[in-house]
């Protein structure tokens, strides 16, 4: 089993749902935190629970993402884990999408990832040792109406790590992709925590603890790919 114990890990979209949780989670097992998203305020909270620290950054800028890379290192003198996880979406048929929406779309969840990616992995291969987790969607894998943007986006993005797994393996490296089906957050503008959400979505603590059981893999061992549904989910 890996030790999480002192290990550093920037985590992007900590500020609320998944993020947060896995942010909470891996803080728990003695890890380091970088706390990273837009809202200042909701992660400087997440930053004192997990002892970890906030940087805000919007992950689709490609400075903001190099800063808080550089100073991760500067603070804690090493990283170990990348957690891409900040994601939007929207649902709707095809011609209703204008280009300012699609570009949205794919410049966080594919160009996002990119920038974190290509400002970690460097660092990753010449100390050859890191983790790359990536919150894809179980979209990554399937398609269904009113997905077509999304669906395109999470496809891309996994597509992005399944061949960085195949570049980095040899130094050492692990990258693994997890698919959650529906989870209880506020994506898309939802409101968590209502009673027929409990009752049909995973919780963001779902989804962390898969993350926490990659992350602990024994150091031979890499789990690429993970998908978990809620057992009334339809898939
Ligand atoms: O959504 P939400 P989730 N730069 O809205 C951050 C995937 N997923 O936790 O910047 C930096 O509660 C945002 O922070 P802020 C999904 O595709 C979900 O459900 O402050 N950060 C917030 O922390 C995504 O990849 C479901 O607004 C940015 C976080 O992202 C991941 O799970 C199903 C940002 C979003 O929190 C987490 O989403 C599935 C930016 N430009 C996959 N833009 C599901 N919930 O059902 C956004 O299959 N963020």
């Amino acid at each position: 089993m890996t030790d999480l114990t002192d290990k550093v890990a920037i985590v992007t979209g900590a500020s609320r749902g998944i993020g947060r949780a896995i942010a909470l989670l891996l803080a728990m097992q003695g890890a380091k935190v970088v706390c990273v998203a837009r809202s200042a305020d909701e992660l400087q909270e997440v930053a004192l629970k997990t002892d970890g620290l906030a940087l805000p950054a919007d992950v689709t800028n490609e400075e903001e993402v190099q800063h808080v890379v550089s100073e991760t290192l500067r603070h804690f003198g090493r990283l170990d884990i990348l957690v891409c996880n900040a994601g939007v979406g929207s649902f709707d048929v095809l011609e209703h999408f204008n280009v300012a929406e699609w570009d949205q779309i794919f410049d966080v969840n594919v160009k996002g990832t990119f920038l974190l990616c290509k400002a970690v992995v460097p660092h990753f291969k010449k100390q050859r040792y890191g983790h790359v987790v990536g919150i894809a969607s179980d979209v990554s894998k399937r398609t269904f109406e009113s997905g077509s943007v999304y669906g395109a986006s999470k496809y891309a993005q996994d597509a992005l790590l399944s061949a960085l797994r195949k570049e980095v393996r040899s130094y050492g490296i692990k990258v693994s992709v997890i698919y959650p089906g529906l989870v209880d957050t506020y994506f898309n503008e939802a409101q968590p925590g209502g009673a027929e959400a409990q009752k049909t979505h995973l919780r963001p603590a779902d989804v962390a603890q898969v993350v926490r059981y990659v992350l602990e893999a024994p150091p031979l061992v890499v789990i690429d790919e993970l998908m978990i549904h809620p057992i009334t989910q339809e898939y």
